[in-house]
């Protein structure tokens, strides 16, 4: 029964809560007991609990640990295009762009509306599937899309994981997850476009999807919330410290950086920065159509006919989507003003002095 069990669910005997070590050489533990009570009151979304990692404090659902080793040995090829944020930055966004700039510059693409994971995966999304080791429902679009592309691989091994390894070359592939926890050789090898937003916004943005996402399911205060960031307890760790390993490779070629409230502010050239860095070779015209089509509106509009939206997904707490707004909440730049208390405010402000100042990036609507 045992060998079956684990055929089925390998590394099913592990309950998650040995401390180990990584391969990328941090030490994971769960968090501890009164730590954890405290997060079970305001987080209904991590039934197996939480880890925590050194170096980095980075804070991830258990299942973390079971993927982590295979996140870190992921091979990047000279192809491929990783679009790297903490949540809520843009990534989605981000990656629509780009990979309609590689595989769809005249619009005319056949698949480009089918759900965005299924042609760009999201990485790490596995350890949030708070199913034993990851898995989402029978009729859910990734799990079919999944047995398409990957008939005779076992789901429970990771469905984006093992999606990102058997999707076609140039992949253009969505993570969360720091430098500090992929492949060494990720920089050197592929191209990555870093996704960098307002902390304040980031902040809007993640308690609304907290509370809108199955995987988090918030179901505490935004005062709570907000303390859970600044104190970098939030799952994905510390926004700050993400940022800073981004900011110091800033140099290295492989390596472009996008403001959130820049291409909000001025989508075409931005759009003209990318052509240039993935040498896409696309003209004004296509640049222009592009910004378009990945517009908030056109984006919005777009998910409902791809057949994944909040009403058919059990990721969605659909209640809260109907009163509050779902994935494309607002896509705005200062959306934050009115929202943070003049008491919040300083709370993160000070956050931001303690750690995001010293990087010198000045964030646009940060006053
Ligand atoms: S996630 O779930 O962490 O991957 O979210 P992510 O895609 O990084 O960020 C979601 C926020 O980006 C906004 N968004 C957009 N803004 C402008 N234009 C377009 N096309 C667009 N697409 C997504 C989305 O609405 C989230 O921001 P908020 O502030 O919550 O609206």
């Amino acid at each position: 029964m045992g060998i079956i069990l684990d055929r089925l669910f390998p590394g099913a005997g592990d309950d998650g809560n040995e401390v180990a070590e990584l391969e990328s050489g941090h030490r994971v533990e769960p968090l501890p007991s009164e730590e954890m009570e405290q997060q079970n009151q305001h987080w209904k979304g991590y039934p197996y609990g939480l880890v925590r990692l050194t170096p980095g404090r980075w804070v991830f659902p258990k299942n973390y640990k079971y993927f982590a080793d295979r996140l870190y040995r992921f091979q990047p090829r000279k192809t491929d295009v990783f679009i790297m944020t903490y949540p809520k930055c843009g990534t989605t966004w981000t990656q629509e762009i780009i990979w309609t700039m590689r595989n769809n510059p005249d619009l005319s693409h056949p698949q480009a509306n089918d759900f965005i994971f299924l042609r760009s995966p999201f990485l790490d999304m596995d350890m949030l599937l708070h199913k034993p080791k990851g898995l989402p429902p029978l009729n859910d679009p990734l799990l079919t899309g999944f047995l398409k592309l990957c008939p005779f691989k076992n789901p429970f091994n990771g469905l984006m994981l093992q999606m990102s390894e058997a999707i076609r070359d140039p992949r253009t592939i969505k993570t969360h997850l720091p430098f500090s926890l992929l492949s060494p050789a990720l920089l050197d090898t592929a191209k990555v476009v870093y996704v960098a937003r307002n902390p304040k916004d980031v902040i809007i943005s993640y308690h609304h999807h907290c509370r809108i996402n199955t995987m988090h399911s918030y179901v505490g205060s935004f005062e709570d919330f907000v303390q859970y960031f600044v104190d970098d307890n939030l799952v994905y760790g510390a926004y700050w410290l993400h940022v800073k390993e981004a900011w110091e490779k800033r140099h290295h070629p492989n390596l472009h950086i996008v403001f959130f409230e820049d291409l909000k502010a001025k989508p075409t050239e931005e759009l003209q920065k990318l052509n240039t860095f993935l040498e896409t070779k696309l003209t004004d015209e296509q640049l222009e159509n592009i910004a378009q089509y990945t517009s908030f509106n056109e984006m919005k509009a777009r998910m409902k006919a791809s057949g994944f939206s909040e009403e058919n997904s059990d990721i969605f707490n659909k209640d809260i989507v109907q009163k509050d707004g779902g994935f494309f909440r607002k896509g705005e730049s200062g959306d934050w003003k009115g929202k943070l208390t003049p008491e919040l405010e300083a709370k993160v402000n000070k956050w931001i002095e303690d750690n995001m100042n010293s990087l010198g990036i000045e964030f646009k609507y940060s006053i």
